[in-house]
């Protein structure tokens, strides 16, 4: 495993601090909603997961693609998605980001460069071969970044995605989060190859595995990545090891859990485990920290008020939105 001394200093403490405070206060949200079924459909949260998302799409551009399955709030957040159009996207109403149609795994934000989140397991890997190979083909030197659980590796359309992307050196990063979970299923009893950035050995390019709940390490194994698919190198996997503190759904009754392995994870919680440390370090003081968490839960309040203004969509308006002309 890569040990990464990121270049870290007050204003990038507190930056990814605020976002990982907006993904953990949206989630936590989120959850209470849809105990009282004012948010809709299957919801997978990311909590203790987002350490990932605010180390690498924090150093993304608006004109980067991001793709993301079905634990997709994080990835959305991070890039730079309003928390009213995703609560409002969630919550089923008009002004969502989606109007409302699409719901939580299927977030959509063009504007920030959130291209797509889907269902479908590893369904995100070809449109974003697709995209980068867009990319690599218009001239430009933006890049596409690819989330995945350690689930979907084992799925034909990883494999496709990972030749053609190394064939057509491709401008792709793949950021595999893996959590050791697919479902209820442990990663040993579903492959005999533990580190997913192994998988990938045989096609040749630079691969890496991090300590995902370290947002630190996150930022700079990605960083190295990003600096050289930018010059036009790619592609290449980042395997961030990380837990998800939450059930698989809401509403997992959780009965596969291992309560001694929840506690060491509760002490390696990428939110706790990053403040103690900007703390420590001089890099933020406590004021700052209480205010940062306080704001972010400030934002996804008013983004709750902000979604219960707005209506539900109208037939027409999905008849129309779902059939192309
Ligand atoms: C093609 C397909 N097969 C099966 C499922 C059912 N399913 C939903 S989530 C999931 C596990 C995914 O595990 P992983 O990719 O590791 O992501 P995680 O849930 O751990 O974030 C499965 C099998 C699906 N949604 N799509």
């Amino acid at each position: 495993m890569e040990r990464a001394v990121p270049t870290m200093d007050a204003e990038l403490a507190n930056r990814l601090l605020s976002t990982m405070w907006r993904i953990r206060a949206f989630e936590e949200r989120v959850a209470q909603l849809k105990r009282t079924m004012q948010v809709h459909g299957l919801i997978h949260l990311s909590i203790g997961g987002e350490g990932v998302a605010a180390g690498v799409c924090g150093q993304l551009r608006n004109d980067d693609g991001v793709y993301s399955g079905h634990r997709a709030h994080g990835h959305a957040i991070a890039k730079g998605a309003p928390l009213t159009g995703m609560m409002a996207e969630l919550m089923g109403r008009v002004d969502g980001l989606c109007h409302g149609l699409g719901g939580s795994m299927h977030v959509v934000d063009r504007e920030h460069g959130m291209l797509g989140a889907t269902g479908v397991v590893g369904g995100n890997l070809p449109m974003a071969a697709g995209d980068a190979l867009a990319a690599k083909l218009g001239g430009t030197d933006r890049i596409t970044v690819v989330f995945f659980g350690d689930g979907a590796v084992q799925a034909g359309h990883f494999h496709e995605s990972v030749n053609l992307a190394a064939l057509w050196q491709l401008p792709l990063i793949f950021v595999c989060e893996n959590n050791g979970m697919a479902e209820f299923t442990s990663r040993a009893e579903h492959s005999p190859v533990d580190s997913v950035s192994d998988v990938v050995a045989p096609y040749g390019f630079k691969r890496a595995t991090v300590e995902g709940s370290d947002v630190g390490a996150v930022w700079t194994g990605f960083g190295k990545f990003l600096k050289l698919a930018r010059r036009g190198g790619g592609p290449f996997l980042l395997e961030c090891r990380t837990h998800r503190r939450a059930g698989h759904y809401e509403g997992d009754a959780q009965e596969y859990r291992d309560e001694l392995a929840e506690q060491e994870w509760a002490q390696r919680d990428p939110l706790a485990r990053f403040q103690e440390q900007a703390l420590a370090d001089g890099l933020i003081d406590e004021p700052t920290a209480a205010e940062i968490e306080t704001q972010a839960r400030a934002a996804v309040e008013a983004a709750v008020e902000g979604a219960r203004k707005s209506t539900f969509p109208t037939a027409e308006l999905a008849a129309e939105l779902v059939y192309a002309k």
